[in-house]
């Protein structure tokens, strides 16, 4: 059974492969699952039939047969659940590979989207200047925390795996700031997921429809 994700109809990245539709795309396409798009408004996203899948709203939702999910994690969790490719077979490794999910999302994704909040949504309080060293040094202290723990390794624990992806896909989110540049190894770590044949191919995906050849 073919699944239907959403995704922005129009992205305020301009399909840069910020949207989270992106991290699903990806990990459809590692596993070499071909997938439907529905592409939604603004204002669909937060009509009663879109809300229905997703109760804030949002974007990426996940339909495959009976089953509706939201939360991008959750979705590339199942999708690596259900197809050989993205989580190890070793029991341990697995669940390892499932916390460094967990870890892209709760403790480098949170000061991450703080900055986004500080540039884009509190940029013009008065106190704006004061709080963006803050935040940035916050993420900093993740980063070098990242940075030492990946060392020269080119995954997080052994092979690509689902845990990858999430946190690639979050620190995509740095691109404009130029903090990954004074971490080395994690720009390159980033440049290498980049590469990946399936990466390339999402990425399209996601930017032909703001290309209008979606
Ligand atoms: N934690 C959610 C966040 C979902 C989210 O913030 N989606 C954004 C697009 S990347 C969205 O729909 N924004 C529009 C809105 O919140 O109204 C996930 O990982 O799926």
């Amino acid at each position: 059974m073919i699944p239907t994700i959403t995704a922005f109809e129009s992205s305020p990245d301009r399909g840069q492969g910020l949207a989270r539709d992106m991290r699903v795309r990806w990990a459809l396409e590692e596993v070499g699952q071909p997938y439907d798009v529905r592409l939604l408004s603004f204002s669909a996203m937060k009509e009663p039939a879109h809300r229905a899948l997703h109760p804030f709203g949002q974007i990426p939702t996940y339909e495959e047969g009976d089953l509706v999910l939201f939360e991008s994690g959750a979705i590339v969790l199942h999708i690596a659940q259900h197809h050989a490719g993205l989580l190890p077979d070793d029991a341990n490794a697995r669940a390892r590979a499932i916390a460094w999910m967990f870890a892209a999302l709760n403790t480098v994704e949170s000061p991450i989207l703080e900055l986004q909040t500080a540039k884009f949504q509190e940029g013009d309080k008065p106190w704006a200047a004061q709080r963006l060293p803050l935040v940035l040094d916050r993420i900093r202290h993740r980063l070098g925390d990242l940075s030492t723990r990946l060392g020269e390794a080119d995954w997080l624990d052994g092979a690509f795996s689902a845990g990858d992806l999430m946190m690639v896909g979050v620190l995509l989110r740095l691109k404009a700031s130029g903090l990954l540049d004074e971490y080395p190894n994690l720009a390159a770590y980033v440049a290498r997921a980049k590469a990946r044949p399936a990466f390339k191919r999402a990425f399209d995906a996601q930017w032909a429809v703001f290309a209008g050849t979606g």
